[in-house]
């Protein structure tokens, strides 16, 4: 990677922190409705607008300053990505009253939340991040929103065991091998249905961990976050974790939708998307500073971010103040949630006067280290890279 061009865009990126400059300066005029004046949209009304960066009136991007400090996001601060309008803000008036519909077990069946809430609880502190998290860091100008580092959040998702579910109605079918989750947004009609539905399918081992979640952070789940019950594929990017889910199948195939058979998918930039190519499943190690991101004092700096294992646990975060030549180990400041969950990590270093770049690199328990760089690739999805994450900082 020319790395004089990552550094342009990384300053670039932590000095435009007005939302409109962002939309205007990032290319994404043309690309969807744009919310007035980076307002937020109606669904999202209640979120705090100092803490995000409205992109569109379907994706909200959470302020790499508000990311961190506590280590759980609250939902107020979520970033919030929709492919299509919500459902009607009176969904989640009644929640025990949506149906899912199961199919693919040995019992085919319908039912309520409040009926699926006989099964079990549960609690999963998980990062939600989505596949284009990053995209505003690879040179080649990848369609679709620029999101930095904040299409990504701590959640403590609460709710059903969807294993414990399938058990109930006989278990999975013979043949089935994958899990797929449908959305439930009414779609515009003239349309074809494949070309707009949400519909994910994940291999079916992901149902060991996967929660037909109805509380986010100890809260009803709220429409924007896909209330009143979502789909919630601990390990796995975003898109996996179906909002407002109306359907739950074991099926022999994956979704014949086009979020499934050729959206999400890593190939090389210029090259359309298929069905052979690795779909974005589970998540990859990967950390980013989130404070200091301004001129500090010289003297002693605590140096901030938060860190993920991906689909495997954390083990250990280093940083570094000279661009990659030495790293320091950091501590993990916040609780262990389990190997799904972000930890915040903090180092306190002395910087003189001067010009440093600070970047982080996570291990997991896989051995996985978080890479210096990252393959473009068509869509801009996935990206890890430590140096492209870096911050450029002028200790005065
Ligand atoms: N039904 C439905 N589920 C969905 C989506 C959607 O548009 N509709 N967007 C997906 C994508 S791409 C992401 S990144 C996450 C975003 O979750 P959030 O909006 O709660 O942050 O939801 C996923 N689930
Ligand atoms: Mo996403």
């Amino acid at each position: 990677m020319a790395r004089g061009i990552s550094l342009n865009r990384r300053t670039f990126l932590i000095s435009t922190s007005g939302a409109a400059a962002g939309v205007a300066a990032t290319g994404l005029a043309g690309t969807g409705a744009h919310a007035q004046d980076g307002a937020l949209p109606e669904y999202a009304a209640w979120k705090d607008p100092d803490a995000l960066i409205v992109h569109t009136d379907r994706t909200l991007e959470t302020r790499r300053e508000a990311i961190g400090a506590p280590p759980i996001t609250p939902a107020r601060e979520l970033f919030v990505r929709n492919n299509l309008p919500t459902p009607p803000l009176s969904a989640t008036d009644d929640p025990d009253v949506w149906e899912i519909a199961f199919e693919g077990v040995a019992s085919p069946a319908t039912m309520t939340l409040g009926e699926l809430k006989r099964y079990g609880v549960t609690s999963t502190p998980a990062v939600l991040q989505c596949s284009g998290n990053g995209r505003a860091f690879f040179d080649h100008e990848a369609s679709g929103t620029q999101w930095s580092v904040g299409a990504a959040g701590n959640v403590v998702w609460t709710g059903v065991p969807l294993a414990r579910v399938v058990e109930a109605m006989g278990g999975a079918a013979a043949e089935a091998r994958f899990l797929t989750g449908t959305g439930g947004e009414d779609l515009p009609p003239g349309i074809d249905p494949l070309t707009i539905l949400v519909e994910r399918s994940v291999p079916i081992e992901a149902l060991d961990d996967a929660l037909l979640a109805y509380e986010m952070n100890g809260e009803p789940l709220p429409i924007a976050h896909g209330g009143p019950v979502r789909l919630v594929v601990p390990g796995y990017f975003g898109v996996n974790n179906v909002k407002y889910v109306r359907r739950i199948a074991l099926t022999p195939a994956e979704s014949e939708a086009k979020i499934q058979r050729t959206s999400y998918r890593i190939r090389p930039v210029g090259v359309e998307g298929d069905p052979s190519q690795p779909s974005m499943w589970t998540m990859t190690v990967k950390s980013w500073i989130t404070a200091p991101l301004h001129e500090p004092s010289s003297g002693a700096v605590v140096i901030q971010g938060v860190a993920m294992g991906g689909a495997s646990a954390l083990s250990s975060v280093e940083v570094s103040t000279d661009g990659g030549e030495t790293w320091q180990a950091a501590e993990l400041t916040g609780p262990d949630m389990g190997r799904f969950a972000w930890r915040p990590f903090a180092l306190v270093t002395t910087l003189e006067p001067g010009r440093y770049t600070v970047a982080s690199r996570a291990t997991n328990a896989d051995g996985d280290e978080q890479p210096r760089d990252f393959d473009p690739n068509e869509r801009g999805y996935g990206h890890n890279g430590w140096d492209a994450h870096a911050v450029e900082l002028t200790v005065s």
